[in-house]
């Protein structure tokens, strides 16, 4: 791939403007310079390799060159966006990105896929796509929203073991063809998950959206641990209900009493049984 194949690639799309490196630090790190540069709406940055990659709070994003799809979409300051933000809150965001991945997934290439709360697209219960939604603010107004999004397209995208020292127990990760049997064109895939999320960004305050992310959640019903960089080492066991209004998942404790998460990472556990939260003995923080 090159600027002018790419260009040529997603011609009929509606994209602001259009940045293409063979190698990056990381689309997202690209994303915020131009930000910075009066940047147009709808702009996109593709990589073929990202040398920093990014997930949340720190964790790295594994994108060795010619094996996956790693980008990111401008969107800027619309009120639309902007009221969104209003609780500085990207999960609606981070689910525009998910949703996007799964449509595509599911319509054309049969993939089942899911979304597990609040930024990964999951394919047979393994991790195949990440979102990193990072809001950029000038005082206390939005700038714009940068939306990267990275995909497993070939197996040698799926990170080595004990790669990422910051996050010793990954969840189990998994490719495009590694879940099909079969190559795809990821240029190909890329135009068709930009128009799903052209689609779905028009819609993102409407109820449709929330129900179609909604009807995607993966582990609804079941018991999950919920383990939260922001809370120590604590760990929530719960059985997740529903998405929120603003994003946020709904979990039902042991107790019975309903919570509200707004950030963390959800791995599937045992059921509460007699009292006792039976989960398995090597799990641990994230
Ligand atoms: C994410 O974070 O999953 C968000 C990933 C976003 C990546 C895109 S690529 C384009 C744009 N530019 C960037 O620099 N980032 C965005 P999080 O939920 O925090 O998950 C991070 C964890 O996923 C890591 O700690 C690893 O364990 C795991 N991981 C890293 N690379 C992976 C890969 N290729 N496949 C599956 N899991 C991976």
């Amino acid at each position: 791939m090159n600027q002018l194949e790419l260009e040529k690639q997603l011609q009929d799309l509606p994209l602001g403007a259009i940045r293409y490196f063979d190698s990056i630090t990381s689309t997202n790190d690209e994303a915020a310079s131009w930000i910075k540069a009066e940047v147009p709406h709808l702009a996109l940055v593709v990589a073929d390799e990202q040398t920093a990659g990014r997930g949340r709070g720190g964790r790295k994003w594994y994108t060795p060159a010619g094996s996956a799809l790693a980008f990111s979409l401008v969107l800027r300051s619309e009120k639309q966006i902007s009221q969104l933000l209003k609780y500085q809150n990207t999960a609606r965001l981070n689910g525009l990105g998910a949703l996007a991945v799964c449509q595509t997934l599911q319509k054309e290439l049969k993939l089942p896929a899911q979304i597990k709360w609040p930024n990964d697209v999951l394919v047979n219960g393994k991790k195949l796509s990440g979102v990193l939604a990072e809001a950029h603010w000038i005082g206390n107004e939005l700038a714009a929203v940068a939306l990267g999004i990275g995909i497993n397209i070939s197996g040698a995208s799926l990170p080595p073991e004990d790669w990422d020292t910051l996050n010793p127990h990954p969840f189990p990760a998994t490719s495009i063809e590694t879940a099909l049997g079969a190559p795809v064109n990821r240029w190909e895939l890329l135009h068709s998950i930009l128009e799903e999320l052209l689609t779905w960004r028009k819609l993102i305050s409407q109820p449709e959206f929330l129900q179609a992310w909604d009807s995607r959640l993966a582990f609804r019903g079941q018991w999950v641990q919920v383990f939260s960089p922001g809370m120590g080492t604590s760990i929530k066991i719960g059985k997740i209900l529903a998405l929120e209004e603003d994003g946020a998942l709904q979990l039902q404790e042991e107790s019975g009493e309903v919570i509200s998460l707004r950030a963390g990472e959800i791995h599937p556990s045992p059921p509460v049984v007699g009292g006792y939260h039976l989960r398995p003995v090597d799990s641990s923080e994230n």
